[in-house]
């Protein structure tokens, strides 16, 4: 099909269109001597694992002249990306043969914002697509698609200041993403793309959060907001900073209002259980687990006491996960949200208890459990009883506790729980020791928080005794004995709370349901209605009242309920912006699908997605999310795994480039770096690139080496002013240039700091393997359109080297591990470079190899081999096992089984022979003389294994 597109089309490369037509030469020709074609040399970079590649001093200056004009890749890249997008290159059919194995490589879809793409973008997207070029090339069938995550606050913030519609901001913006997305050459299928703000696409949000409602997992309910009373509206949590609005700095506090709520605790269970069996980082995985935060304890109930000391009827029920401490409980503290406080504070304490609820209400749940925050609390008048011995027991308010967690009450035991410690000994409250371990009580001063031995912990009165126990055997006992009792019973719970999915917004998915006027039913709009469209408003500024920007759109908002034809209101809150991203891998399967979210056939052969590229960000929330809908399209037979991604990876940060900085002392005298600590009062003074130098792990002054500097490295921010733009590097040095660079400044995982003279290296490279295929150029700068490649047959040598290449490159795309793959390929240049002659049968494969990583310069070489269809299909070299051996191989020698040292053979050795050489070494043959074999066992190119009879005197061989 490709080759019919090649030849239907108009053929953009012939004839080349920058440099002269002349007769062809196919032989090998010398480079003239300013372009020496020498060793490129290879040196094991002191920074890094891998072999980086890097020029020796005396080189580095032609090297740079000669990278004036590397090669011709603003022609080139132009070109290749017209060709791609006019013959639709990378489009994956609607329907494929499915007897083919399938990839599905996706990145995490970008936020459209103003300020364009920044480097850190092409880090992954280069990851992916060299993924997705790769397995292309292996006969999958790869869906590697891109969209955008389009609603969102900076366009209606944008909208609120000048008045452009966020429609029309985020249409912009989109098209300079894609513009910039394009000229990196990434194989996206256009074909596919998707924006989250198209009606289209969030018909289907909107049909998910039905299904949702049907199956009550969304609710409405009364939740606390951050209100900014003087700007009038609710803020995000991203737009309150440190208790005030991020805009104007005015006073926010958190006040309850109706919101909708997701029901994600019915599924916590399976979203911890289903962790286990994913291919994802231990790290994302963990934070996972802490955020759905699995806990196994206990309910137990405190009975109220009234000034008399007469029970009240009341309870205070608490959650513990550590019931073996009961008995050191020395007050309760109630979260300054709980429902009964009211009811238990006693009459002089309730001005306090008031006021201290006051006050909380307006931290967030993060800063009140911060655990470096000193605790506060105020005393509530009253007591309970500790139901296992009958003691009267302090009630406290605090916000340490919080109300949305466990019960909203616990039972504190200072002596074995750090904050209650804390707290504890701030207001003077008893410290009881129940648990002791080896590990612990050399000091009172410290709570023990570990698990031991239970002490102190019996009661005559309720006849429980748990002394001598260990915590876990006494937690058992307790919690058999409060639920004999009825003071209490087993519990477990989770951190993870229900998801607040209303946004006081207008640049989000309307939610699709109406509220009848004569009583407020709530009614979800029938499926046929969808989608449920944003109407136009053309002033977004915030109401003043808390009435979400929607409720402007009056005729909109009055309607009628679609079924009964009753008078009714919509819904004006809006989804928040996670919801559209949470599923978009779904409609990329199957992005114009009109009557479903996603073919069932579709999605059964895509799904799941194989790999899944993106920042570390993301750990938790958007990868919770989308886990969780897809669970729950799971359950209602929409989609057929049970979890979304198979393997996700987060590429590294970027950070500016390293900045020099030198010390000084008051005097203005430079002062090495490891004397700063000695120093006292100093200033530091940025010292340029050029006046400095490596010395050992270090950096010093060129001037003076003595002078130790300071190496720092930003997060790149505008403030800063350390921001690279891709496009200034794409005008510079070439789409490829910028691939390379980003995969072989270090291992994919790991942050990096941004280097320009590093991005020369990789452009020198690719300007060396350009002119090592194409020559050296003419005098008047351009290049012959044909190679110096030769139709001969490779020596062994050759074929060594590529294959060898081969494997190689293989081997670490397999792995991402996109850095060493390069360097296998400048190894490769560095010996080709050697050759007098250049056999096609060799170069071409080398030209398949690079296509991943440097797409444009690679389609331009196999079109001057000859080709005249894309390499986008071809089949990826395989490297043949024949030429990857070595002539002689480290034979590894065991004696009765354990390794005790190596000998040099040949692979095709004999084991007579390996056997022969090792009786001749000399740090063996000390274990082999006068010993009698019993048995040899010998793995030809693996090893060797000599077992001896126990009581032998002599050698004995077979
Ligand atoms: C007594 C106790 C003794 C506790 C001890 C701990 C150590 P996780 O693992 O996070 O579930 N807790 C319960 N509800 C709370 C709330 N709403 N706000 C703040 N803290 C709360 O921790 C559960 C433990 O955290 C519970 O066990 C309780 O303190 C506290 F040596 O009870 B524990």
């Amino acid at each position: 099909m490709l080759q019919l597109q090649w030849l239907l089309l108009p053929q953009p490369l012939a004839p080349p269109p920058f440099h002269h037509r002349r007769s062809l030469r196919f032989s090998h020709h010398k480079h003239p001597s300013t372009f020496p074609r020498n060793h490129f040399p290879v040196r094991p970079c002191n920074n890094c694992t891998n072999n980086i590649i890097s020029i020796s001093d005396e080189e580095e200056e032609q090297e740079s002249k000669e990278s004036v004009k590397a090669y011709p890749f603003h022609q080139i890249e132009n070109r290749w990306q017209k060709f791609w997008d006019e013959n639709r290159t990378f489009r994956t059919p609607d329907e494929v043969d499915t007897s083919k194995p399938k990839y599905y490589v996706l990145d995490m879809f970008p936020y459209p914002s103003g300020a364009g793409l920044h480097v850190g973008h092409p880090l992954g997207y280069t990851a992916t697509d060299i993924l997705a070029r790769f397995k292309r090339m292996q006969g999958f069938n790869v869906l590697h698609p891109m969209g955008w995550d389009a609603f969102g606050l900076p366009a209606e913030q944008y909208a609120i200041e000048t008045g452009t519609h966020p429609k029309i901001t985020t249409l912009k913006n989109i098209d300079r993403f894609r513009v910039q997305l394009k000229s990196l050459g990434f194989s996206f299928d256009w074909d596919r793309e998707i924006s989250t703000t198209e009606p289209d696409y969030y018909k289907w949000t909107q049909w998910i959060f039905l299904q949702l409602l049907k199956r009550g997992l969304a609710y409405q309910a009364e939740v606390p907001v951050n209100w900014c009373p003087a700007l009038g509206t609710v803020l995000a949590n991203e737009e309150v900073v440190d208790g005030v609005s991020e805009r104007g700095g005015h006073p926010v506090i958190r006040k309850p209002m109706k919101q909708w709520m997701l029901k994600i605790t019915a599924y916590a269970d399976r979203l911890q259980e289903d962790l286990e069996d994913l291919d994802w980082p231990e790290s994302i995985k963990e934070m996972q687990r802490n955020w759905i935060g699995k806990s196994q304890g206990a309910e137990v109930d405190f009975r109220v006491l009234s000034r008399d000391n007469q029970e009240t009827g009341e309870k205070i029920t608490v959650y513990t996960t550590r019931p073996d401490t009961i008995f050191g409980v020395t007050y309760l503290v109630l979260a300054p949200e709980h429902p009964l406080l009211s009811s238990v504070v006693s009459e002089a304490q309730q001005n306090i208890v008031e006021e201290y609820k006051e006050v909380a209400s307006r931290k967030s749940d993060l800063e009140r459990t911060e655990l470096q925050k000193e605790k506060s609390g105020v005393f509530s008048g009253c007591y309970a009883t500790n139901p296992v011995n009958g003691e009267a027991i302090p009630i406290w308010v605090a916000d340490y506790v919080l109300g949305s967690y466990g019960t909203g009450a616990i039972m504190a035991v200072p002596a074995h729980d750090s904050r209650d410690h804390e707290f504890a000994k701030k207001y003077d409250i008893p410290i009881h020791w129940v648990v002791t371990s080896d590990e612990c009580c050399d000091d009172f001063e410290k709570p023990f928080s570990g698990e031991g031995d239970v002490i102190n912990s019996s009661s005559e009165k309720t006849g429980l005794d748990i002394n001598g126990l260990h915590s876990k055997e006494a937690a058992k006992k307790v919690i058999e004995w409060v639920e004999k009792t009825g003071n209490g019973n087993r519990k477990v719970n989770f951190k993870l709370r229900d998801w607040l999915f209303a946004r006081q917004r207008y640049w989000g998915e309307p939610i699709p349901v109406v509220f009848l006027d004569e009583n407020g039913e709530t009614v979800p709009i029938p499926e046929t209605e969808l989608p449920l469209t944003l109407p136009e408003l053309d002033d977004f500024t915030p109401t003043g009242t808390g009435d979400p920007p929607l409720s402007k759109a009056v005729s909109w908002v009055k309607t009628v309920d679609p079924s009964s034809g009753k008078p009714a209101r919509r819904e004006t809150n809006t989804m928040p912006q996670w919801a559209g991203s949470c599923w978009y891998y779904l409609r990329f399967m199957d992005p114009k699908n009109s009557t479903d979210l996603v073919d069932k056939k579709k999605e059964m052969y895509w799904g799941p997605v194989d790999i899944y590229v993106g920042g570390a960000e993301h750990a938790v929330l958007h990868l919770l999310y989308s886990r969780f809908w897809h669970k729950v399209l799971y359950d209602i037979g929409v989609v057929s795994t049970k979890e979304p991604f198979k393997c996700v990876i987060n590429q590294g940060i970027i950070l500016g480039e390293v900045q020099y900085m030198a010390c000084k002392d008051q005097e203005g005298n430079f002062v090495s770096a490891e004397f700063v600590d000695s120093l006292g009062e100093h200033t530091q003074e940025r010292i340029p690139e050029e006046k400095v130098t490596k010395s050992g792990n270090s950096f010093v002054l060129k001037d003076d080496p003595s002078i130790r500097l300071i190496t720092r490295a930003y997060k790149m921010s505008k403030s800063r002013g350390n921001v690279v733009n891709p496009d200034d590097v794409v005008a510079e040095y070439g789409a490829d240039s910028l691939r390379l660079y980003e995969m072989f400044m270090s291992p994919l995982r790991d942050s990096k700091t941004w280097n320009t003279s590093g991005i020369e290296g990789v452009y020198r490279f690719l300007g060396r393997s350009w002119r090592l295929i194409v020559g050296s150029p003419l005098p008047d700068g351009t290049y012959e359109n044909q190679t110096v490649t030769v139709d001969e047959n490779p020596s062994l040598e050759q074929l060594k080297a590529l294959h060898r290449c081969i494997e190689k490159v293989t081997d670490e795309i397999e792995a991402t591990r996109f850095n060493t793959g390069i360097s296998a390929m400048m190894e490769f240049v560095n010996a080709a470079y050697k050759w007098d002659k250049l056999p096609k049968s060799i170069i071409e494969p080398f030209v398949l190899l690079l296509s991943p990583y440097a797409p444009h310069m690679a389609e331009e070489l196999w079109f001057r081999l000859g080709h005249l269809t894309s390499l986008a299909y071809e089949p990826f070299p395989k490297a043949n096992p024949a030429y990857l051996q070595d002539a002689t191989i480290t034979l590894p020698v065991q004696i009765n089984g354990k390794t005790r040292g190596t000998v040099q053979v040949e692979v095709s050795c004999t084991e007579d022979d390996a056997f022969k050489l090792a009786s001749l070494d000399q740090k063996l043959s000390k274990y082999l003389d006068g010993k009698t074999v019993k048995k040899r066992v010998y793995v030809p190119g693996k090893i060797l294994n000599v077992i001896l009879e126990r009581e032998s005197t002599k050698v004995a061989s077979r």
